[in-house]
């Protein structure tokens, strides 16, 4: 039985009050999840007992830091069931994992008429760096639309993939919507059509088991923060021959085997794409992280999001004026968007937040999905492994109290 009480015991920060008499009620993990004290712990521990930099020095503090940075590579690496270590790069978060493929597998095979296809519901982190690569490249940006219920247009798949498509890059879940779109469905059209197909994991990685082998995605990208782990910290995975054939992205130390005046042979990977001296302590933070989230199972985790969305959505659903954005019915991801007729979002977190209820409002970094919708900004409450129906009654709750204070009919 999955024993949330338990979990929340982990995380220091949920037994601590907003203001006085106000206790922390946490629905933004969608955004940066909070940390247990394991994850601190090991993190601490690294800076008191072991810090020194690694793959330099031979004496035995950076000896200590090297292993403990490499062991949390194998733990990514087997938490996403990747081949091996070495196909899982540090990066700095989720969003320098698509400005990697993008600088570096970009600019060496994309160039003038070729299209990447992404779809109306990405992140900016999976659009901006296309929009730049295709500015210099003179390739072109296509866009699978959503339907009016955030569901993919899969039926229109075969008209935006196409022999000049290069790359098909897509979330995996919907930071607004919480669709979880049929990422190997996705990966096999990609493929048929010969484009390389790269996967935004930030939603999904902390959320459900993720299994690159089974996805068959070429790139994979997701945060530490949003998974228990510390901020600083991401993860690109790749499929090796692919990796092993793209120029380095950042140049200087670690990354090389050898420099001369007149050049440098880049290193082995994973270090070809790690420069200079990397997030130590943020790896073990994250090392920390998968061990902890592979303690509660993801299976687990997931069954345990599911339930609370579920309740979430139907508690929200029955607010006067409130719509809800994204699928109904179906699987979801751990997030509830919506907007509240009469009241601005922002307003609806501010009020929420007098009340101890941290939600996020805005564009969540999704304009353009916004844009379609046509509406600037929406509500979104997040959850996570910690998150008790009973903090879903308080937000029902709460924004009936927004409702009253801008004087709407109950
Ligand atoms: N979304 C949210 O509140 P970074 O910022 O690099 O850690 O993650 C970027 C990113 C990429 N893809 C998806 C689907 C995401 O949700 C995010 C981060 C946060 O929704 C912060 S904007």
């Amino acid at each position: 039985m999955y024993d949330v009480e338990k979990v929340r015991a982990d995380f220091p920060i949920l037994a601590t009050e907003v203001y006085p008499g106000v206790p922390l009620i946490y629905l933004d993990s969608a955004a940066s999840s909070q940390k247990p004290t394991t994850v601190i712990q090991a993190m601490d521990d690294y800076y008191q007992r072991y810090h020194a930099n690694v793959h330099r020095g031979v004496h035995k503090l950076s000896e200590m830091a090297t292993t403990a940075y490499e062991m949390a590579r194998v733990k990514v690496a087997e938490f996403i069931h990747a081949p091996a270590p070495e196909q899982i790069i540090f990066v700095g978060n989720a969003t320098e994992g698509f400005n990697l493929v993008a600088h570096s597998w970009g600019r060496a095979n994309v160039g003038p008429g070729d299209e990447i296809l992404l779809t109306e519901m990405e992140h900016h982190a999976n659009i901006v760096p296309w929009q730049i690569l295709a500015a210099e490249r003179g390739a072109t940006l296509r866009f699978l639309p959503f339907h009016e219920d955030g569901t993919l247009a899969l039926e229109r798949l075969g008209e935006f993939l196409t022999k000049r498509t290069k790359l098909f890059s897509f979330t995996a879940v919907s930071n607004v919507f919480g669709t979880i779109n049929p990422v190997r469905e996705l990966v096999d059209a990609a493929h048929a059509v010969g484009a390389l197909a790269m996967v935004d994991a930030a939603q999904l990685t902390p959320h459900m088991p993720t299994d690159v082998q089974a996805i068959d995605c070429d790139f994979l990208a997701f945060s530490s923060h949003k998974m228990c782990g510390p901020t600083g910290i991401g993860v690109l995975y790749g499929k090796r021959e692919l990796l092993e054939a793209m120029p380095p992205f950042l140049g200087g130390g670690d990354m090389i085997r050898r420099v001369t005046f007149e050049g440098f042979i880049p290193n082995e990977l994973p270090w070809k794409f790690e420069a200079g001296t990397p997030r130590i302590a943020e790896a073990i933070g994250l090392g920390a992280a998968v061990d902890y989230l592979t303690g509660l199972e993801m299976e687990a985790v997931q069954a345990h999001e599911q339930s609370i969305t579920a309740y979430a959505l139907e508690s929200l659903s029955e607010i006067p004026g409130l719509t809800l954005l994204g699928p109904r019915g179906v699987r979801h991801g751990g997030v509830a968007s919506f907007t509240l007729q009469g009241i601005h979002p922002h307003d609806i977190a501010e009020i929420l937040d007098k009340d101890g209820i941290a939600i996020r409002a805005g564009h969540h970094c999704a304009m353009p999905l916004h844009h379609k919708l046509g509406i600037t900004a929406s509500a979104r409450a997040s959850f996570y492994v910690h998150t008790l129906p009973a903090e879903i009654d308080k937000l029902v709750a709460s924004l009936h109290r927004a409702r009253d204070v801008f004087r709407l009919e109950r």
